[in-house]
């Protein structure tokens, strides 16, 4: 099944034949490939390889980068199905995500095409006569991607369409537990790129590695700029490692995503949104709604109404029309366990939660999706765990709400169920939500691509994706040129 669709996707057989790192399908925990893992040493091989890439992508214009991700589009609307397919095999998706997954790819190629004409700068008035000044962006050189199993393809398209059309060369190291889907992403972007004509070869490469691949990467002054998706604990140490070189780092990392939901709100509209924030992709975005602060009025009825389309949810097989489907590990597992022990002693009351269909998937993790009335933000609140759990805790003023929502580590995503016009654009003011994202009448997750995407605090302040995000992918140079025949200077000095 997975040999088919890879060799659809033109992923050459000895790449996912050959190595000795195993692949497991979370849907049953069965081996389905084995890939080769690069060591440090061919990192920095293909960090050369990549440096040698930008020497002649830079030159090439950027509307014609542009032309590039045209292409590239085309290739993703052909395959669509089969690489959400695999999406699917690789990390657990449900068809519907996974085939949503490709589009957010499909659409920020076509918002690169855009792009590659719109890479704006400003002109500026200088205070010397017969003179102009003006800000050009340049590319910047060489861009490590490092991507997590949960969006094994999206994340790296949203930045290797920008870094492509900025002029850069990419290298992505994606998630040991999710290799196959980067393969293929590169084989289709290989294939645009044979169709194009201008791309050189090495522009875009792929490296699958552990940890000590990661960091060969993350250490390397080649490597301008380094964008990495995951955990806060891999970012603690990305972070610091790039700037130590004054690198440049995007950091994409943990969120804790709360709703408030308010006296007036929709709650029809509500429960649609809660689900499939809180239960969509088995709780492992890192947009996934985590906590509901849920007004003292409406907490009741509220938490009944989950209660009832919780049970309703069909959890399985992903690419068998379920709405749920399996963790990623039995690590991922464990970890939800603990923190639903630790959810009970400091006074959660827990529904749901338990393992699923493990006579038919022994070597699967499938759960029912958890439902935790807390009586406060405890600790375990204030963590992200990386599973369908979500906390419920009552508020009664809304100054209150929004303190609990900024009152976590993390800053990612928000969100406000409410028709009271007050209170949603306080919620969006200065004094409201401080998550990077902060939304009315709709979920915490499934952002568009056209927005920027990233959050605050140890989220780590990284913006991806839409609005001017391409600019963190380019340098700005200010130019001031003289066209008079004096040479008057700036602050009014004179030296002669
Ligand atoms: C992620 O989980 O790393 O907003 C990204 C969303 C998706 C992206 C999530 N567009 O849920």
């Amino acid at each position: 099944m997975v040999d088919n669709l890879l060799a659809s996707l033109g992923v050459e057989r000895s790449a996912y034949t050959m190595g000795s790192h195993p692949v497991h399908t979370p849907i049953d925990g069965s081996r389905i490939a084995s890939v080769r893992l690069d060591t440090p040493a061919d990192v920095a091989a293909k960090i050369a390889q990549a440096r040698q890439a930008f020497d002649a992508w830079r030159a090439v214009p950027a509307p014609r980068r542009g032309e590039l991700l045209r292409v590239f589009g085309e290739v993703l609307r052909r395959n669509k199905q089969a690489l959400g397919e695999l999406v699917s095999w690789e990390a657990g998706k449900i068809t519907q995500e996974g085939l949503g997954e490709v589009q957010e790819m499909i659409d920020i190629c076509d918002f690169a095409v855009g792009l590659s004409r719109q890479l704006y700068g400003l002109t500026i008035a200088s205070e010397r006569p017969g003179h102009h000044m003006r800000e050009t962006w340049h590319p910047l050189g060489v861009v490590g991607v490092i991507s997590a199993f949960n969006f094994p393809v999206a994340v790296w398209a949203w930045n290797t369409t920008l870094a492509l059309v900025a002029g850069n060369a990419v290298i992505w190291k994606p998630s040991e537990k999710t290799p196959l889907a980067a393969l293929a992403s590169q084989a289709l972007l290989q294939q645009a790129m044979r169709e194009h004509g201008d791309a050189p070869q090495w522009l875009s490469q792929v490296c699958v590695g552990d940890r000590a691949a990661g960091l060969a990467l993350v250490d390397d002054p080649r490597v301008a700029l380094v964008s990495a998706t995951g955990s806060t604990r891999m970012g603690r140490e990305v972070g610091p490692r790039v700037a130590a070189r004054f690198g440049r780092s995007i950091l994409e990392l943990g969120g804790n995503n709360a709703m408030i939901l308010a006296p007036s709100a929709d709650l029809d509209l509500a429960v649609r949104a809660i689900l499939f924030a809180a239960v969509g992709t088995a709780g492992q975005r890192c947009t996934t709604l985590r906590r509901l602060i849920a007004h003292e009025s409406v907490r009741d009825e509220i938490v009944a109404r989950l209660k009832s389309a919780y049970a309703k949810v069909r959890i399985g097989h992903p690419l068998q029309g379920n709405l749920v489907g399996p963790l990623i590990d039995k690590a991922a597992y464990k970890a939800m366990q603990n923190a639903l022990s630790q959810a009970r002693q400091e006074g959660g009351k827990v529904h749901g939660g338990e393992r699923r269909l493990s006579d038919e998937y022994p070597d699967a993790y499938y759960v029912s999706p958890a439902l935790v009335e807390m009586p406060g933000q405890t600790d375990v609140v204030r963590h992200e765990t990386f599973a369908p759990i979500l906390y419920v805790m009552p508020y009664s003023d809304f100054a209150e709400a929004i303190r609990l929502n900024n009152e976590v580590p993390q800053g990612l995503s928000s969100c406000v169920f409410t028709t009271d016009l007050r209170e949603a654009e306080l919620f969006q003011s200065a004094l409201g939500s401080d998550c990077g994202i902060a939304n009315v009448n709709i979920g915490t997750s499934g952002a568009e691509i056209g927005g920027a995407f990233g959050g605050e605090k140890e989220t780590g302040g990284g913006r991806e994706s839409g609005s001017d995000a391409w600019k963190a992918y380019m340098r700005r140079q200010t130019n001031t040129v003289n066209y008079s025949r004096e040479l008057p200077l700036a602050q009014g000095i004179s030296f002669d």
